[in-house]
């Protein structure tokens, strides 16, 4: 544990099993690790998949944090929360139904086999960049510049905001 204070950011992902309740779900559990308190999060977007054709469209959200873990330690509680998530019935050894992802640890760098800091995909996506701005406009990504610029740049094609009571 660390006597210092920072702000981490966390990018929120599913696609399977209710993927709106698995996001709602895991900011709840989110607020619920030691040591750490959720101080904001994003709207939920629907948001069109990257990667392989044919999976279904993604609920995506970013959560901003307060936390005294230690970089390593807030991954260890990211990571107990997506296993908790998997054991969806029916589905064990499948799919993932939630990826955690962080973002950004402060000012920090980290590079770590388990761990990259700033995460080395996240100025490319729109899925993370539109809900980082929701909620810190002002943000700058360390080695990519200001988050303003590289919304404006992303490709935001297809993405839709959820609204309270909105079916996914
Ligand atoms: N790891 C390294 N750095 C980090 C970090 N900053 N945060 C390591 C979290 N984990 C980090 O991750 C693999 C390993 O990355 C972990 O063991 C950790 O030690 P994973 O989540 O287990 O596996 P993965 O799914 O293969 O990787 P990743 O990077 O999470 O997947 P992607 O690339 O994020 O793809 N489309 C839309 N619209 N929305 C999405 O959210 N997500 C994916 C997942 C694909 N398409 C998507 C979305
Ligand atoms: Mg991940």
């Amino acid at each position: 544990m660390s006597v210092v204070e920072e702000t981490a950011y966390v990018a929120l992902g599913s696609n399977l099993a209710n993927p709106r309740h698995q996001v709602e779900q895991a900011l709840r559990e989110l607020d619920c690790i030691t040591e750490t308190t959720v101080t904001a999060h994003s709207p939920l977007y629907l948001t069109p998949p990257l990667g392989p054709p044919g999976q279904a469209d993604y609920v995506n959200a970013v959560a901003r944090l307060r936390t005294r873990l230690e970089p390593l330690a807030l991954l260890d509680a990211l990571q107990a929360i997506e296993a908790a998530h998997a054991r969806v019935r029916g589905e064990h050894w499948g799919p993932r139904t939630l990826d955690l992802d962080l973002l950004l640890f402060g000012e920090r760098s980290v590079e770590h086999p388990r761990l990259r800091v700033p995460h080395a995909e996240m100025h490319r996506r729109a899925f993370v960049l539109v809900p980082l701005y929701d909620i810190d406009p002002d943000l700058t990504i360390p080695g990519h510049g200001a988050l303003h610029t590289l919304v404006q740049t992303s490709d935001r094609a297809g993405m839709r905001r959820l609204a309270e009571g909105d079916d996914d």
